[in-house]
């Protein structure tokens, strides 16, 4: 078994090397700090034990939970390189809208489709973005991750940069099994903490996580139902109108503001909100400014708004999203991610 102190002296190490560069936040620098006095993982552990004791969780959860809890280096290192971006959508787009995931999305679809009718009727939701989320995010369960989420959750937190946030998140997956959806074992995930078909965070499962098939257990990793359900209660809970679309490709005329367009760039969240609302206007408008269908056609003449996004600038293709684009912005807030969404669902209706 791998030594926790030598992994310790390793997260110390990465502190040391990035503390030099002036553009760290006073935040990352105190991390950074705080680095170099830390404790070792089985010392975080057993703190962390003693936080769980006094929340209340039954000690033979606690048992079984904490002396099997690992230190992974490559959870860490994953996540330190995650902000890099290294994709424009036109590389995304064919990646992970490949020729065999719509083939399987498809496949996916006709093979559910009454209990997909049936769950997309309860929540309000086309079953073709259900199957396109269940493609995108496990590639229809296949990859969910092998982490034991704990032992995920709780490397994530000790490695400190968003501990709140990580801490937080191995106490509600000790909830979710205190609450016998799942064993200790299958519990598993991405090194990130998303678990199961639905690919949920452990906040997201108390949030959204639904009973699909009626046995009393919330089964995102195992039960199609129960996975096909929580992702159209998610998207329902934020707003999901399933008399509307996601929103298309158009067409932007040659002398055009792209001002008009979302200005990118990362944002919290109530100020992406804000600039998505400077942007929406009516598809009357916009087709009065010249945007126009794909072939060139007039922009359908339905009461409906629209933001306009450019993923890759001015250069790019351009989106018009409608209401439930900014739903699927909250499921992931990536222009990428939500657009290959759209892409796949109408591939699987337009077959
Ligand atoms: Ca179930």
């Amino acid at each position: 078994m791998l030594s926790s102190r030598v992994f310790s002296n390793v997260v110390v190490a990465c502190a040391l090397v990035i503390s030099p560069f002036s553009t760290l936040s006073y935040a990352q620098q105190a991390s950074a700090e705080q680095a170099e006095a830390k404790i070792s993982f089985e010392q975080y552990t057993t703190n962390l034990r003693q936080e769980a004791a006094s929340r209340g969780y039954d000690e033979a959860l606690l048992e079984q939970v904490f002396p099997t809890l690992q230190f992974h280096e490559r959870v860490v290192s994953a996540d330190r390189s995650q902000p890099e971006i290294v994709e424009t959508l036109a590389t995304y787009l064919p990646k992970r809208v490949s020729e065999i995931r719509i083939r399987m999305a498809r496949e996916r679809y006709q093979q559910f489709l009454p209990q997909l009718q049936q769950i997309g009727d309860k929540y309000g939701v086309q079953p073709r973005f259900i199957i396109a989320l269940w493609g995108l995010e496990s590639s229809f369960g296949r990859f969910q991750g092998n982490y034991s989420i704990p032992s995920a959750l709780a490397t994530l937190a000790y490695e400190g940069r968003r501990e709140t946030f990580f801490k937080q998140e191995f106490f509600n997956a000790l909830d979710i099994l205190a609450q016998g959806h799942i064993s200790f074992e299958n519990m598993k995930g991405s090194w990130a903490g998303a678990m199961g078909q639905s690919q949920f965070m452990p906040s997201s499962f108390l949030a959204y996580a639904q009973d699909g098939d009626g046995d009393g257990k919330k089964d995102i990793w195992g039960n199609e139902l129960d996975v096909f359900a929580s992702i159209a209660n998610y998207l329902k809970q934020q707003g999901w109108d399933n008399r509307k679309t996601w929103g298309r490709e158009v067409q932007l005329p040659a002398k055009f503001d792209h001002g008009l367009a979302i200005q990118r760039g990362s944002l919290a969240r109530a100020e992406w909100l804000k600039r998505w609302q400077d942007s929406e206007r009516s598809l009357a408008d916009w087709n009065t400014l010249g945007v126009r269908r794909l072939n060139g056609g007039e922009l359908p003449a339905r009461d409906i708004a629209a933001a306009l996004i450019l993923p890759d600038g001015p250069e790019g293709k351009a989106y018009l999203g409608y209401a439930n684009y900014k739903s699927l912005m909250h499921w992931n807030r990536s222009y990428y991610f939500v657009t290959s969404v759209g892409v796949l669902a109408d591939l699987i209706a337009a077959e």
